[in-house]
């Protein structure tokens, strides 16, 4: 059961010259041929900025992503097939991405810090017929898994060239697998299709009035919508220039803001530490400053106000949806709300939960070969988003989740992945693992483990450290002698971590 927040109105997001019924986001078309159209038209402008400063223009970009399109052709990869890109971020990993995305080719984008498990479980989910590894360590594991698989780096060979039709993926064709760990244990595969990608990054391009004339610190991980679906994807459609960095930090982002760069996108974390940074006030200087990937509290979009004037536009997504929901460019930026939906974006409340529910042309279509979970995600052609939500005034708020996830400084975590790890080690009978407020990262990761006195919880971190990527690690682990439990035996993880729980 279901109820519609109002029908659609997303002219508060559209500039004055622009009706609702006018928008075609999609415009029949795909993500890379926009962008061929904006290279060609731009020529030598500079657009892309490497971490070691050195700059790519348009013109350049448009032969190298060819070249890289070729190069991968080379390998006997044909439209379709999967390309997995595990890389930090380079001008090399996205001249790579788009050349993928040129070919035809589908991107399975990975986190670089991922363990051997989390890459294997890739493999096996989107069994490409390339991989693009930064590190030997990642090559050799990629490898391992798949004798069969062309591994490379993102500089791909230039020896390799095969030729191949650039640009001829259709609208529906899927462009982009992304693993996203879920309750069953077996990672779901989010495929997006190229109309998705080009909806999910021209909503955000017309609602936040993104041109040429902008410069964008990216400071964010290559391979989560956020640093690349929205932060990547959108400065190369609005042919803005994307400044990379491999990692963040606050020193870099300050200098960025006072020379002349206009916009940054972050996760609450990182405001966070920008709140407390020597000289924060230079971050007055963009003309936009976003934060999602989770909450991000009051307090720092007070603080940040105060500190440098700047107020900060909070927007509300999924990997699976891309960008759903966001303050206005021009209007009131609601502390504590996301917004009003952006354009193409229709959301509703779910009558007995309020779990938020959404369509448009930038959801996603369902998990790569799991028919029961599609069945359960969409009701009604409905994607059911399992955030809780509240609309006050036309605003969203996220007041809660009726799912099991942790989201540790914009990452996310789901706590029977890393449950599963750690009941894998000897002596442990079981395992709770919860999320523990913090000011920092949001949420951290505690685990609560069942064994006995001697259970070494040094081995059982290292353990955790070799089997799961950094962020999905716990911070602290508590050995019980038992957990609590209901009369069916069912952990009770809200008795954790409370005055009258065992932590
Ligand atoms: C790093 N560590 C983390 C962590 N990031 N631990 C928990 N949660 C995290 N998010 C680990 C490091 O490995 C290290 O472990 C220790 O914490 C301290 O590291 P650090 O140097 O302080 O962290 P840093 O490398 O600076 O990373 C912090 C960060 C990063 C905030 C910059 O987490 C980050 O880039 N987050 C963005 C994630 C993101 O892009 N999410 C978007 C998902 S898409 P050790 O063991 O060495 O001490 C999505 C949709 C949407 O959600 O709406 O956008
Ligand atoms: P992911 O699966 O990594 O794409 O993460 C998506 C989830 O991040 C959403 O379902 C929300 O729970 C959360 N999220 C994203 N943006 C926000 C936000 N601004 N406020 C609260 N939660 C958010």
């Amino acid at each position: 059961m279901t109820r519609s927040s109002r029908p659609a109105d997303w002219s508060g997001h559209l500039p004055a010259d622009m009706s609702p019924a006018s928008l075609d986001l999609a415009a029949g078309g795909t993500l890379p041929a926009a962008w061929v159209a904006r290279w060609r038209a731009l020529g030598n402008a500079p657009v892309l900025r490497d971490t070691d400063g050195s700059w790519s223009s348009a013109a350049q970009l448009l032969d190298a992503t060819a070249d890289a399109a070729r190069g991968l052709a080379a390998t006997g990869a044909s439209p379709g097939e999967r390309v997995l890109i595990a890389a930090a971020p380079s001008a090399s990993l996205v001249v790579a991405h788009c050349g993928a995305l040129r070919a035809g080719l589908v991107v399975v984008p990975v986190n670089p810090t991922a363990s051997r498990r989390e890459l294997e479980a890739a493999i096996v989910g989107g069994s490409p017929t390339v991989a693009i590894c930064c590190t030997d360590e990642l090559a050799g594991w990629a490898r391992a898994a798949d004798p069969k698989l062309a591994v490379m780096t993102p500089d791909i060979d230039p020896g390799l060239r095969s030729p191949c039709e650039l640009d001829a993926a259709s609208p529906k064709d899927p462009a982009l697998i992304v693993f996203t760990s879920g309750t069953t244990g077996t990672p779901k595969g989010v495929e997006l299709t190229h109309a998705n990608l080009l909806a999910g990054a021209a909503s955000v391009v017309t609602a936040w009035g993104w041109t040429e004339r902008d410069r964008l610190i990216l400071a964010l991980p290559l391979c989560h919508v956020h640093g690349l679906g929205i932060g990547l994807h959108g400065s190369l459609l609005a042919g803005s220039a994307a400044l990379l960095f491999d990692r963040f930090d606050p020193e870099s982002v300050l200098r960025e803001s006072e020379a002349g760069a206009t916009m940054f996108f972050g996760v609450p974390t990182m405001y966070e530490r920008l709140a407390q940074a020597p000289g924060a006030a230079r971050l007055g200087r963009v003309r936009l400053c976003v934060s999602g990937s989770a909450p991000l509290s009051v307090a720092t979009h007070r603080r940040i106000e105060e500190l440098c004037g700047q107020v900060v536009l909070e927007r509300y997504g999924m990997t699976e949806t891309l960008l759903l929901v966001s303050n206005p460019l021009h209007g009131e930026r609601r502390a504590g709300t996301v917004g009003f939906p952006l354009p193409g974006v229709e959301l509703r409340l779910d009558e007995e939960t309020n779990e938020i529910l959404v369509r448009g042309p930038s959801v996603f279509h369902g998990y790569r070969d799991r028919p029961e979970l599609n069945a359960a995600s969409f009701s009604d052609g409905w994607f059911r988003t399992g955030d809780i939500g509240a609309i006050e005034n036309g605003y969203v708020r996220i007041v809660g989740r009726a799912k099991e996830l942790i989201i540790t400084g914009g990452y996310n975590v789901h706590p029977r992945e890393v449950e599963e790890v750690l009941r894998e080690f000897p002596g442990v009978a079981d395992a709770a693992v919860v999320g523990t407020p913090s000011s920092e990262w949001g949420e951290t990761v505690t685990a609560y483990v069942e064994g006995p006195e001697s259970l070494d919880l040094d081995a059982l971190e290292a353990h955790a450290r070799r089997e799961l990527a950094p962020y999905k690690r716990p911070r602290l682990v508590c050995r019980l002698d038992a957990l609590p439990r209901n009369l069916l035996g069912k952990v009770q993880k809200e008795r954790l971590g409370t005055p009258d729980g065992p932590a």
